[in-house]
């Protein structure tokens, strides 16, 4: 089943997933001889191979009492899990199987009115990316041979449950989308966040943030919570993603949160509490796939069956904010008040500071001068480690890693390399923005990053350059966002609120003929761009304004053309968030030679400086 076509269901009636695999095993009283031998006790995926059974026994428990769907005994069947118990080169086939016998079942229990269908469980696996416990590449071939084995056995979902860590989610995405486009083929997909008691994902993850990483992501047809906790713990989360999500929402709890009991969980909710909370997710809140996680039975499952039979799909009025994301918490790309500040000192380039940490590879003070930039009001933060000599692959791994998780603000990357900006991306749990794309080199540099923008779900910034250098004029700068815009979007399948356009301004402090102009124009072009396409968004590096002016003139120019670009409509702009002042704190004649220098209203010879 492809995602378009689940989404087609999902208009007509609500479906329903089958309860806990685990929960259902354990009832079965299984031996070791079940498992294979003592040393694979409790590793229930490999039930697929010795015991099928066993398996059968849960699916048919669940599709007696109606569900649409059961997921496969595959929770734990990636390669990094089953070599806890010496069975990773097994991954493929115990994938595969798990498939087969969900697929024959779901079979049996089909009628020509009503189909059954057969979900690939993915679970978290046991590690955790963002904290270095494996890389990126690792947990994606891991998945790869996952979703191979769940595929070729047969299953209509992919369903990434039970969910911990962001970077962990992109890595199964990766898998999947590079297994799609090799067999030319998709099938539905559906990823499911856990959220702690505490309120976060494991990694300290905001609902928000999570929804702004994975939103993009094309390949995604329904996103939800699943396992931690009950129903009524999952309310204000429930109530955000049907608020906010553009995707259909799933739920699926546990049967309460568990209780110790003699060393053994214990669920303590009962099938009535469970009908209770779920009934009103559904017409109250309007999601759209319920089931149930750890500790629910078919006993609780039947009234989800209830549910649906009696509930149609409510129209759910969402409104989402196109937002960037770090590990733990979203940005939107515009604020009220404008700007979204990017802090500029990041930079090799743009900071004495951060080259000399960078030249000392002190990779944790470059933490610390990201965390000052938050304190000073930074949104964003640009980060370039580009330095003549140096190897920018190791500084952006080395960096990043650190970033990932030290940095609470959502990152830029700064980078002219593509391996160096698919390294960053690799390493990053949130939605980070790809800083930039040009047209100097034709349409080179967009057929190299616009694809990893979409693998990775990045937004990107679009610079007015062409192939005849940078556009000087508006009709020329808004020609060039224009040419990038009509590719990116038709071609590359970029959506327009991940496109962010640079309208580059040359110095305004030079003094020199050619660029009088260069200020005005550039803020000129910002309102044509915002009017072409009010979806996408706007940004300026203001300090290259006044490059070449004294320090103090610099802060006064920078702070000035950036009130007049936000009042053509700036969205985001990089700057020293500490050197920006307010209009009220500029002399009166400060702000008019200023004014007189961005519009070339000048009544004096040459700029002042
Ligand atoms: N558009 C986009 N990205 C960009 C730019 C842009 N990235 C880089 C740059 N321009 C924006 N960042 C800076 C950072 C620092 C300075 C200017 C622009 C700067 N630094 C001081 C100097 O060089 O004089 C040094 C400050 C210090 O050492 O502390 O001016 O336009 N998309």
């Amino acid at each position: 089943m492809t995602g378009k076509e689940l989404l087609e269901i999902l208009e007509n009636r609500i479906l329903v997933f089958d309860g806990a695999t685990g929960t259902n095993l354990q009832l079965q009283d299984l031996t070791a001889a079940d498992f294979g031998g003592e040393a694979f006790l409790g590793c229930n995926e490999y039930l697929n191979l010795t015991k099928p059974d066993a398996t059968e026994k849960v699916h048919r428990g669940f599709l007696e009492v109606g569900v649409d769907i059961i997921e496969t005994n595959s929770f734990g069947a990636t390669s990094v899990v089953l070599g806890e118990y010496g069975l990773a080169d097994k991954s493929y086939e115990i994938n595969k199987r798990a498939a087969e016998i969900a697929r024959k079942v779901a079979d049996e229990f089909s009628t020509p009115e009503r189909r059954r269908y057969a979900a690939g469980s993915m679970g978290p696996t046991t590690k955790l990316p963002s904290l270095g416990h494996i890389e990126f590449d690792a947990m994606r071939d891991s998945y790869k041979e996952q979703v191979k084995g769940l595929v070729d056995g047969g299953v209509d979902i992919l369903v990434l449950e039970t969910c911990q860590d962001l970077l962990q989610v992109k890595a199964a995405l990766a898998a999947m989308q590079e297994f799609f486009e090799e067999r030319k083929m998709e099938v539905a997909v559906i990823v499911s966040i856990t959220i702690e008691t505490m309120g976060t994902m494991l990694m300290g993850t905001e609902i928000s943030a999570a929804l702004t990483t994975i939103e993009p992501y094309d390949i995604v047809t329904v996103f939800g919570i699943n396992c931690a906790t009950g129903p009524k713990e999952m309310e204000e989360n429930v109530r955000y993603l049907c608020e906010n999500s553009p995707k259909p929402v799933f739920v699926m709890p546990n049967a309460g949160i568990p209780e110790n009991v003699g060393g053994q969980a214990c669920y303590r909710l009962t099938p009535d509490e469970l009908e209770f909370w779920m009934k009103r997710y559904v017409t109250e809140f309007g999601v759209s796939i319920i089931g149930g996680c750890c500790g629910t039975t078919p006993d609780h499952i039947s009234r989800l069956v209830r549910i649906a039979a009696e509930t149609k799909p409510k129209k759910r009025e969402f409104s989402y904010t196109p937002s960037v994301s770090s590990i733990y918490s979203s940005v939107a790309l515009h604020l009220d008040p404008p700007p979204v500040i990017v802090g500029e000192r990041c930079n090799a380039n743009g900071s004495k500071k951060f080259k000399e940490l960078l030249l000392a590879e002190d990779y944790d003070a470059m933490v610390q001068l990201a965390k000052e930039q938050m304190k000073e009001g930074a949104h964003i933060l640009d980060l370039c480690v580009a330095y003549v000599g140096r190897d920018e692959i190791r500084d952006i791994k080395e960096v990043m890693k650190r970033f990932n998780t030290q940095v609470a603000l959502p990152l830029m990357i700064d980078s002219t390399e593509y391996p160096v900006i698919e390294e960053a991306l690799k390493r990053y749990a949130g939605k980070a923005i790809v800083n930039s794309i040009n047209l100097e080199d034709g349409e080179e540099r967009l057929r190299r990053v616009l694809p990893l923008c979409k693998k990775y779900g990045a937004a990107v910034i679009a610079l007015t350059i062409d192939e005849t250098g940078m556009a000087k004029t508006r009709e020329k700068k808004f020609e060039v966002a224009k040419r990038i815009h009509d590719l990116a979007i038709d071609k590359y399948r970029l959506r327009e609120e991940d496109l962010i356009f640079d309208t580059l301004t040359f110095t305004l402090g030079s003094g020199d003929e050619e660029f009088r102009k260069a200020g005005i124009e550039t803020i000129e072009a910002i309102k044509m761009i915002k009017q072409a396409f009010p979806k996408s968004y706007t940004l300026l590096g203001v300090s290259n304004a006044s490059f070449g002016l004294n320090i103090h003139t610099r802060n006064v120019l920078n702070s000035v053309f950036l009130h007049y670009a936000i009042e053509s409509g700036l969205d985001l702009a990089i700057v020293n968030a500490q050197k920006i002042m307010p209009l009220y704190k500029i002399d009166e004649h400060g702000r008019e030679l200023c004014k007189e220098l961005i519009f070339d209203e000048r009544k004096f010879e040459t700029a002042g400086n």
